[in-house]
């Protein structure tokens, strides 16, 4: 039997860091698997999480609620085939819906397979001031559907923030518990609290217009130095880039790039002439970590709400390389 979790959240709200910082704490006999799906079809998280003692299958490309699921199933079926994880924890994409991902697991093909435990949702409280997120229904949806929610990012909250959360509590929180920490930090004892919530949840309508390519959009085929990719749905467009290994990009210029790029979330791992750099930006919160060890290749993916001036950001992007 596999205990399931699912770690929710809006866009660049801290589901990645609270794998990594659960992945740190995992006992060593345990054998755990992860799935992360994202927006993207680049696909950063996984260069995030990878090498952290879990087995990882990525999805990328859209929303795994969306194409029947199928992409999710099969990674799910891989997943559980091959590594038969006693624990298995699922990053949906930001800008996804939890219903479809919800009824899969809960289904009766998993039921002999997995036990869903806590679905927790991160939520970054500076957020409850913005009414482009309180109106989007992915965001409402995602907290709606949690068990726990887990307010991260405390380091950044003001006063007002606090007293929104402390409100939004009150009159959408019920009896779930609440969490507010910062990086992600919470116990691995909170993935074992039972999955309490099975209110009737919207079924979370949204369009994808664009193709899902899937993962064949995460190599770079032949002899090629280069690619980029795009997607968009529910209002976001997504344009990502992978260059080969021989591609050396110049720190300073890079970072800029990063900073100025008119977009509202971006995160890469990429080849620098000291080894990697690994940027993660979340409106105008950026977080740069570099490694002596080099990726086995570069990649940066873009998201915005919106249209983005991808070209003018490419030209510069290439511009930028050293070699
Ligand atoms: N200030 C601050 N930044 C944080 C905290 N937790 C995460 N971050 C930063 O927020 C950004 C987004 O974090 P991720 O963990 O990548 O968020 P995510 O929800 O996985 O993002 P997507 O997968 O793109 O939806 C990163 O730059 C993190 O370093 C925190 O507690 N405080
Ligand atoms: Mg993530």
């Amino acid at each position: 039997m596999t205990f399931v979790n699912l770690i929710t959240g809006f866009l660049g709200s801290g589901k990645t860091t609270t794998l990594q910082h659960l992945l740190a704490q995992k006992p060593a006999g345990e054998n755990w698997a992860i799935l992360v799906n994202e927006f993207g079809e680049v696909g950063i998280d996984g260069a995030l999480l990878a090498n952290q003692g879990a087995v990882l299958k990525e999805i990328p490309g859209g929303c795994m609620c969306c194409v029947n699921g199928l992409p999710m199933q099969i990674g799910l079926n891989m997943l559980l085939r091959q590594a038969k994880p006693d624990r298995l924890l699922i990053e949906p994409t930001g800008l996804g819906h939890p219903k479809q991902i919800l009824s899969l697991l809960t289904s009766e093909t998993y039921l002999p397979w997995l036990t869903l435990q806590a679905t927790l949702c991160l939520l970054d409280a500076r957020q409850l001031a913005e009414s482009r997120y309180t109106e989007n229904e992915n965001f409402r949806d995602q907290l709606a559907a949690a068990d726990i929610i887990v307010a991260n990012k405390k380091d950044t909250y003001s006063a007002d923030d606090n007293a929104r959360l402390v409100k939004w509590q009150q009159e959408n929180g019920g009896q779930r518990p609440l969490i507010v920490t910062q990086q992600g930090e919470i116990d691995l004892s909170v993935l074992q609290s039972p999955r309490l919530n099975d209110r009737e949840l919207p079924p979370g309508e949204h369009h994808h217009p664009s193709k899902v390519s899937g993962l064949a959009a995460l190599k770079l085929p032949g002899d090629q130095r280069w690619r980029r990719s795009l997607n968009q749905g529910q209002g976001y467009t997504s344009c990502g880039w992978i260059f080969d290994a021989d591609t050396i990009f110049d720190t300073a210029g890079l970072l800029d790039w990063v900073r100025l790029a008119p977009v509202g979330r971006v995160k890469g791992v990429m080849r620098i002439k000291e080894g990697s750099v690994m940027v993660n930006r979340q409106g105008y919160d950026l977080r740069i970590e570099t490694q002596p060890v080099a990726p086995a290749d570069s990649r940066i993916e873009l998201i915005n709400e919106g249209e983005a001036p991808w070209n003018t950001l490419q030209t510069a992007l290439l511009k930028i390389r050293l070699s």
